[in-house]
């Protein structure tokens, strides 16, 4: 017989409207466009292929750290444990920390269902000791978890991919607090963050030499055209991606090759020859103003493991 080891926890807030959002984004100076928008199932493709190239060093960095930390990790915070991830944990990651820490219970935090539940169940099909509490919950959103979750004694919750770099600093700041009120303090909480570098570096990962970031851009426009029936030609864009030094954050643009007009929802928008619409920021942090955000937000630094040529950190924090 099958045991019963997945349970489903549903508390999705109200949807956004997508559409507002959108519109409010193109009327500003500088136009914007949210980059949830870029993950629509082509759009996970494209970031999965991006994962392997040669340029982007970031995942196969964190995969190394992982593989070398992950028995040290599991040492530090303890036997039966709650491990709590930030994301729906379909990748080799989250199964290196789940091997190494065997936890009491895995939850996985994710705001799309089917893919939270697919993850679930592909990781009790594999590990017949691993008990789930899949959450369908808007993680960026204050949020609370079930008692027999909160009241767990070691909670160690885990946020890879450098994923924190999608907010801007005030709202990581913002987000460490939230992840802090829930897991309580004592509890841990392990971070892939990729670190400053020298800009050619960071520039060729997302300008890789097989357009595939230059793709998952121009995605964005292609599932605004599915989503709010908008009149996107990718044709007339092009990728760009620079390093802005001052804000130590990658930004993503698509440049308006042509002067023009474009139906979003109903609104005509109007884009000049060379305007941009911003579509990602990817915050990139030095060791210290990372520890010194946590520490404001609640978190004391417990280790820190990088590579050896210092591209990227697991941290690991710890509630005060
Ligand atoms: C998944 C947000 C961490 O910022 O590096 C990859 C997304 N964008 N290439 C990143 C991304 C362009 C990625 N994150």
């Amino acid at each position: 017989m099958k045991r019963q080891a997945l349970q489903v926890f549903d508390h999705l807030p109200a949807p956004l409207d997508l559409r507002e959002e959108v519109l409010k984004g193109l009327a500003q100076r500088q136009k914007t466009l949210p980059a949830k928008l870029f993950y629509d199932e082509r759009g996970s493709q494209l970031f999965e292929a991006i994962t392997a190239l040669p340029e982007y060093y970031l995942t196969r960095t964190e995969i190394g750290l992982l593989r070398q930390h992950s028995d040290e990790i599991a040492r530090i915070v303890g036997a039966g444990s709650v491990l709590l991830e930030y994301g729906a944990g379909a990748s080799l990651k989250i199964r290196l920390l789940l091997e190494a820490l065997r936890p009491d219970c895995y939850v996985p935090m994710d705001i799309s269902r089917g893919f939270l539940l697919a993850a679930a169940q592909r990781l009790l099909d594999d590990y017949d000791w691993l008990s789930i509490y899949a959450a369908c919950v808007d993680y960026s959103q204050p949020l609370s978890l079930p008692r027999q979750i909160e009241q767990a004694e070691r909670k160690l919750g885990f946020f890879p991919g450098s994923s924190l770099g999608n907010f801007t600093p005030p709202e990581a700041r913002q987000f460490l607090q939230r992840v802090r009120q829930t897991l309580g303090r004592g509890s841990y909480f392990l971070l892939g963050i990729d670190l400053v570098k020298d800009r050619t570096v960071l520039e060729a990962a997302y300008n890789d030499q097989q357009g595939v970031t230059a793709a998952f851009n121009k995605n964005i426009l292609r599932h605004l055209n599915q989503t709010l029936s908008a009149g996107f030609d990718e044709q007339r864009f092009r990728h760009e991606a620079r390093y802005n030094a001052e804000q130590s954050r990658i930004e993503m643009h698509l440049i308006s090759e042509v002067d023009q007009m474009i139906n979003v929802a109903g609104q005509q928008i109007a884009l000049r020859k060379g305007e941009s619409i911003h579509t990602e920021n990817s915050c990139k942090y030095r060791p210290d103003a990372l520890q010194s955000m946590a520490r404001s937000a609640g978190f004391e630094t417990r280790q820190i493991w990088t590579d050896g040529q210092n591209y990227f950190a697991l941290v690991l924090l710890q509630g005060v």
